[in-house]
């Protein structure tokens, strides 16, 4: 038996789906499949850059992709995101360019950050993509303070804050959801719980029956959807983002994933993670999971689902092709983006 025969199928119908989803819903999931077969690309490519040391620093989004891919697709422009370290996908569905995210990735004179942040925390200003601080839970309280700014300014927009299960054990997490559940802003706060902070289980991170039923407790509604079922994802993100832009306040989704790969290029999970940790990640791999669903409702087909394939390689691979052939940012460079000029040496 194949691994892809192992998936957990998605529950529904075609009609239920055109029900839930509308009129466009085919042309809809097949977008969102093409999106996840990109990020799964992506993640495939950086991670072995990263071990040739062609790249400094990678953190992979793979089990998150459905999570992301909603969340591109159900926000509109004026929402702002605050991500963590697995959310770029969400720019590039949000159409930030996937060239200049992966100049960001190498560093290099393309980079809008000319290197001066970490690979993987890339920020996308004209897509409202905030740049990511490595300090867990931060960007919680950014959101909020944002939100409460479009409301003080009476701007269209919701923001939209993702962390992980590691950072529901946050300061910022319990500030944040006070401060939006007495204010009622628009924000949605989208923990995907990928069930390890690190080698830390989530068992072990907080003895609450689930991280959704901790939004109760400030007044906000929490919900604990199937993150690796994208139908699903996608619907609760919608409510939850129209619930907010309606002004009827903030929600809590709690989105379940499974990590399919290390923490980041920095970690070796074979010394933390259970033997049957791999197989249960793969039975809900999400990518596999739409595949599966699509192939069977005769909306792809094996040259379709090929062809995407050899898309998304070949967007990735030129990509990588561009960012190689590009210069560091220049020495002249390294004392621009500062508040204050340099001096020279002789100046008192
Ligand atoms: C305040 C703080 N404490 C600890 C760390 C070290 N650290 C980096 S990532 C991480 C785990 C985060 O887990 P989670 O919130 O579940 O997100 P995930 O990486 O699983 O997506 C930790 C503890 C940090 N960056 N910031
Ligand atoms: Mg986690």
């Amino acid at each position: 038996m194949s691994e892809k025969e192992t998936v957990v199928p998605l529950p529904y119908g075609p009609r239920e789906v055109e029900a839930a989803l509308g009129s466009q819903w085919s042309e809809l999931l097949l977008s969102a499949y093409r999106w996840m077969q990109l990020g799964r690309a992506l993640d495939a490519r950086m991670q072995g850059l990263q071990r040739q040391g062609r790249v400094g620093f990678y953190g992979a989004a793979t089990g998150h992709e459905a999570v992301n891919v909603a969340a591109g697709l159900a926000s509109t422009p004026d929402d702002w995101v605050f991500p963590g370290l697995r959310e770029q996908l969400v720019a590039l569905v949000r159409g930030h360019p996937l060239e200049t995210y992966v100049h960001h990735l190498f560093a290099d004179a393309r980079d809008p950050a000319r290197g001066r942040n970490m690979p993987c925390h890339p920020s996308a200003r004209e897509v409202h993509y905030v740049s990511m601080s490595s300090v867990i839970g931060t960007q919680i309280t950014h959101a909020v303070g944002l939100a409460y700014g479009l409301r003080v300014k009476k701007a269209p927009g919701v923001a939209l804050a993702f962390f992980g299960d590691g950072a529901t054990s946050a300061n910022d997490f319990h500030a944040g959801l006070n401060f939006a559940g007495v204010f009622a802003l628009p924000v949605v706060f989208c923990c995907a719980n990928n069930q390890w902070a690190i080698s830390e289980p989530v068992e072990r991170q907080t003895a609450s029956t689930s991280l959704a039923v901790k939004a109760a407790e400030y007044g906000i509604p929490g919900r604990r959807v199937d993150g690796t079922d994208f139908i699903a994802v996608l619907h609760e993100l919608s409510m939850a983002l129209g619930e907010a832009r309606r002004g009827a306040g903030p929600t809590m989704l709690e989105c379940v994933v499974y990590r399919m790969t290390p923490h980041s290029s920095s970690d070796d999970p074979s010394r933390y993670q259970p033997p049957d940790w791999t197989a249960r990640a793969r039975a809900h791999d999400p990518v596999d999971r739409l595949e599966s669903w699509l192939l069977a409702a005769g909306l792809l087909s094996a040259a379709t689902q090929q062809a995407v394939h050899e898309e998304t390689d070949g967007r990735v691979r030129t990509a990588v092709t561009a960012a190689e052939s590009t210069p560091p940012p220049g020495s002249d460079t390294l004392t621009e983006d500062v508040y204050a000029s340099p001096r020279s040496p002789d100046a008192s």
